[in-house]
């Protein structure tokens, strides 16, 4: 058990919000039992990418990445619960969509494009010092 209530930021990347998907995931967030504390929807901008993105410079995805995600409306939330880190890392399932698990939303709502970077439905905070780093830069008014 997590004495801590935790937040985590979540994204509906561009793929997701296109797609009209904001509200199933937010509806498996919910349902899940985690709050929704924050939410807005904007076009990421490079510059707070390059920042949220920062452990990915200089992959051979980074470029393609921070393209993708500036391509178009996101929706950005803060979710709020025990353990919702993991908790949600585990609703989104694995990076890559054709091993995320059935059940999961990459498992059931995403697939492989054959692109140069998967476009996978969700970001998730993948740890407390991140999940702060990440709503500092998103949030920085909360
Ligand atoms: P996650 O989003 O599951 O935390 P990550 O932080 O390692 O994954 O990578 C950020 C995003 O970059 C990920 O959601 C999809 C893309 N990506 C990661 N590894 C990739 C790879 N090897 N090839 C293509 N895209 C990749
Ligand atoms: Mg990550």
């Amino acid at each position: 058990m997590t004495e801590q209530i935790e937040r985590s930021l979540v994204i509906v990347k561009p793929d997701g919000y296109r797609r009209g998907l904001t509200g199933e995931v937010l509806r498996r967030i919910e349902a899940k039992g985690y709050t929704v504390v924050e939410l807005a929807v904007r076009t990421p901008d490079r510059e707070r990418l390059a920042q949220h993105y920062a452990e990915h410079e200089g992959k051979p995805f980074y470029e393609p990445l921070v393209e993708f995600m500036s391509s178009g409306p996101a929706t950005f939330a803060v979710i709020e619960g025990h353990g919702c880190i993991a908790g949600f890392r585990a609703l989104a399932g694995a990076t890559n969509p054709t091993e995320a698990a059935p059940g999961s939303i990459r498992g059931d709502l995403g697939r492989d494009w054959g692109l140069k970077v998967q476009q996978n439905i969700v970001h998730g905070s993948d740890s407390a010092e991140s999940a702060a780093r990440e709503i500092g830069i998103w949030f920085p008014e909360s």
